[in-house]
């Protein structure tokens, strides 16, 4: 099973600084790169050489005639996401969307300014999955096919849950694992959830899908041995935020699996956090009076400020494992990963550090006095019956 690998490249027609400026910050969170020009001809060329998995066009440009670029771009045989910046909306989405269609380029929105960071965060990362490859000609899937996909998976049982454990730094001992959903699809593999989020966000069905993957974690933990590591780390979307039923659903389940709600470490991406503050507040706020508790994740890559980081009742502090990754031989990450543990502390949070890949970066956690660790180094993810195995063998060596 292969891990997500290449950087999301997102390449963008616009000579407006500004948007350029917003759209780079969000691409750098989630973890892509960007790449910009104000001229159409250097737009085909650099998508040519570049291969990029989104492009974003603002058709207003003077040298722009969509229909043509639409035309030079789809002619390199290559399939992208294809978003426009605008602000007569739809009238413009229409006609490039009867031009693409005669290519393998599809429009996957209209980003219209002002942008609204959290509304252009969710357009990329659904126009970014986009598969890159030709499949003989055939259109990229629209939203709603994927979605019916997707849904149907859902019900099938093609959702299938990874646990990947985290560790006491000092002790070694394994104190929980993180729930990590993966789609088995037959015939096309598996897809990690950076690829079908999006799709469910989208199409309606966060919530079911974000059930599927409680329901199975937490069948999974009953069927532990009692006294062996009971936290779960279950991963939230930013969506379940403004879900007003959600957290008395999830009280009901772990009553009817007799799992106490304090096992539970739901875990929020520190992008939803800053995307809308208000909400996170209130929806941590409750979740603790429910008796779960709440992690910040992947912290260092969405910006949220001191002061939120302070109002927010967080437990757990997660350095993003981009840190991690090289705290060994980067002096910088190595700063970040200390004064993030620093501020956890002082703030009364636990620290983990995520993504330790090797003996190096974990002896640095540890130095750093981090509490916990996760990474490949210790397990990678593991379906249910491995896991458990991993765990009695980890147990009683
Ligand atoms: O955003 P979040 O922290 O929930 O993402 C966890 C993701 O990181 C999972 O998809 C998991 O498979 C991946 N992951 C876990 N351990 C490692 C690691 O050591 N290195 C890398 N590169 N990725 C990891
Ligand atoms: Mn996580």
């Amino acid at each position: 099973m292969t891990e997500p690998g290449n950087a999301r490249r997102i390449l963008i027609l616009d000579d407006d600084d500004h948007s350029v400026q917003v759209l780079r910050r969000i691409a750098i969170s989630e973890g892509g790169e960007l790449r910009d020009t104000d001229n159409p001809f250097a737009l085909t060329e650099i998508a040519d050489q570049w291969h990029p998995h989104l492009v974003v066009i603002n058709p207003h440009l003077p040298e722009v005639n969509l229909n043509e670029l639409i035309t030079a771009l789809g002619e390199q045989g290559r399939r992208f996401g294809l978003l426009l910046m605008d602000d007569d909306g739809q009238k413009q989405i229409d006609r490039a969307s009867s031009e693409s269609e005669k290519s393998l380029l599809q429009v996957a929105g209209v980003i219209s300014k002002p942008l609204a960071p959290g509304v252009v965060r969710r357009l990329l990362r659904f126009a970014c999955c986009y598969p890159q490859h030709d499949h003989g000609g055939e259109h990229a899937p629209d939203i709603d096919t994927l979605s019916r996909h997707l849904k149907a998976a859902i019900t099938n049982k093609q959702i299938v849950v990874a646990y990947q454990p985290k560790i006491d730094c000092a002790t070694n001992e394994v104190i929980g694992f993180e729930a990590l959903a993966r789609w088995h699809s037959p015939g096309a593999g598996i897809a990690m959830p950076e690829a079908f989020i999006p799709i469910a966000e989208q199409g309606g069905l966060i919530r079911m899908l974000t059930f599927e993957v409680l329901e199975q974690s937490l069948r999974w933990l009953k069927s532990l041995p009692a006294g062996e590591p009971q936290i779960l780390c279950v991963n939230l979307s930013a969506m379940t935020l403004g879900d007003p039923g959600f957290l008395d659903d999830a009280v009901e389940l772990c009553e009817d699996i007799g799992i106490d709600p304090h096992m539970i470490i739901f875990e929020l991406a520190e992008t939803s956090t800053v995307d809308d503050p208000e909400a996170a507040l209130d929806f941590v706020m409750r979740l603790r009076m429910k008796g779960f508790n709440a992690a910040l994740d992947d912290v260092g890559t969405g910006h949220s400020s001191l002061v939120q980081l302070a109002r927010l009742p967080f437990s757990e502090l997660k350095v993003d494992k981009s840190f991690v990754l090289d705290a060994a031989s980067s002096p910088k990450s190595r700063a970040i990963i200390r004064s993030l543990v620093q501020l956890g502390h002082s703030l009364g949070l636990r620290v983990i550090g995520e993504g330790v890949e090797d003996q190096a970066s974990l002896e640095a956690l540890r130095s750093d006095g981090c509490d916990f660790a996760q990474g490949y180094f210790i397990a990678h993810p593991m379906y249910a019956d491995h896991a458990t195995q991993w765990l009695r063998e980890r147990i009683n060596p």
